[in-house]
């Protein structure tokens, strides 16, 4: 996941250390030699320090270069985060977003105090942590949100076509069911053949029981029936299925509106490819606007080499992502967590 963003990261660390660190010895010698006369500790030839008490010669050195701190400067640090910039750029992320990542990475740096003795790598990996916690968000919470709401919980599932809301819908109910929910899914995509066999062919393998109408009917009916059979069913979760969109088509939009209108979802939760790299970030910000969304799922990061949309898309809408899809089997979903990714990013 994410190998090539990754590996950019890398080498964008080991510039960034790398300038600070030239600078930092270009200093050294200056600091050193402006502060000869107090270094000088006795009558006696450097080297032959006597044993009495007090620091020696070499100590004093050691003091002044490992402990004298020095101050990074903007010119430091200018080239490595302009390719920094081109880094994250290339690796798809949105560019209010890197800049949002720069402007961080250059306030953590700049003007820093660093002590020479200091590892430059720990100062610079902790900046680019921080930068990217900064924009990544806080993620959220399903099962907390699930428990702290009032039964059934409707989660609406929207996004265009071929992105994996179907297959979402099946993971994230496998997904709940083992965390101890009662779930049911509704067959809300009517539009395209075949879409209420699949979704049919996830809920049996699952053990989850789906309700459907025939091709052709109204998804906000289907839909309906749904929350009715969670009410009498006590049933915890109600996960809506619904067909791919496009927010340029306004039949389907004014569709959605209606569904949303019936079912009174809880959560919107709109899925798309992390593939689709800042398309996906557009296509988010379209949807949030016209029929709204709480919660982001990115689908396909097992395939996606850039990260550029799992970077960009909280920040861009302001709204949490929930999951990310790792795979096609039904385990292959984990919770979005900042602390991971960046972990899984940076190393350390
Ligand atoms: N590699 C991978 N494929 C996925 C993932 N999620 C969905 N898919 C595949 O994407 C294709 C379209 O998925 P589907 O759920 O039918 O999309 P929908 O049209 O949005 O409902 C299917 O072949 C899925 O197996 C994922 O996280 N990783
Ligand atoms: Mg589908």
């Amino acid at each position: 996941m994410f190998t090539g963003l990754k590996e950019r990261l890398q080498a964008a660390r080991n510039r960034l250390g790398g300038s600070i660190g030239a600078a930092a010895t270009a200093q050294a010698p200056a600091a050193a030699g402006q502060s000869t006369p107090v270094a000088t500790p006795s009558p006696a030839p450097a080297g032959t320090a006597p044993a009495q008490a007090g620091p020696t010669f070499t100590d004093k050195v050691r003091l002044l270069i490992i402990d004298r701190e020095l101050v990074v400067s903007d010119k430091d640090v200018a080239e490595a985060l302009e390719e920094l910039e081109m880094t994250l750029l290339e690796s798809d992320v949105a560019l209010p977003v890197t800049d949002a990542i720069i402007a961080d990475v250059r306030k953590s740096l700049v003007g820093k105090h660093r002590k020479i003795g200091e590892s430059v790598d720990s100062l610079v990996v902790g900046a680019l942590k921080s930068a990217l916690l900064n924009v990544l968000g806080k993620g959220f919470d399903l099962t907390a949100y699930i428990k702290s709401h009032e039964r059934p919980v409707k989660i609406l599932f929207t996004g265009v076509n071929g992105t994996g809301k179907t297959t979402t819908v099946a993971k994230i109910g496998a997904y709940l069911k083992k965390e101890g929910f009662s779930v049911v899914i509704g067959a809300g995509d009517t539009f395209r053949a075949g879409a209420i066999e699949q979704i049919g062919v996830h809920a049996e393998r699952l053990g989850i029981k789906v309700i459907e109408h025939q091709t052709g009917a109204d998804p906000s009916a289907v839909l309906f029936d749904t929350v009715q059979y969670a009410i009498a069913h006590k049933t915890d979760v109600v996960l809506a299925d619904t067909a791919g969109r496009f927010h340029t088509k306004s039949n389907l939009m004014s569709q959605l509106d209606k569904i949303r209108r019936v079912m009174k979802p809880d959560l919107i939760v709109y899925v798309d490819e992390a593939v689709a790299g800042n398309d996906a970030v557009v296509r988010a910000a379209e949807f949030d606007r016209t029929v709204g969304a709480d919660a982001i799922v990115l689908t396909k990061a097992d395939m996606d080499s850039r990260g550029g949309a799992a970077i960009s898309i909280a920040h861009t809408i302001g709204k949490p992502l929930l999951f990310l899809g790792t795979g096609q089997a039904y385990e292959d979903i984990m919770p979005f967590d900042p602390d991971a990714v960046v972990e899984e990013l940076l190393g350390s």
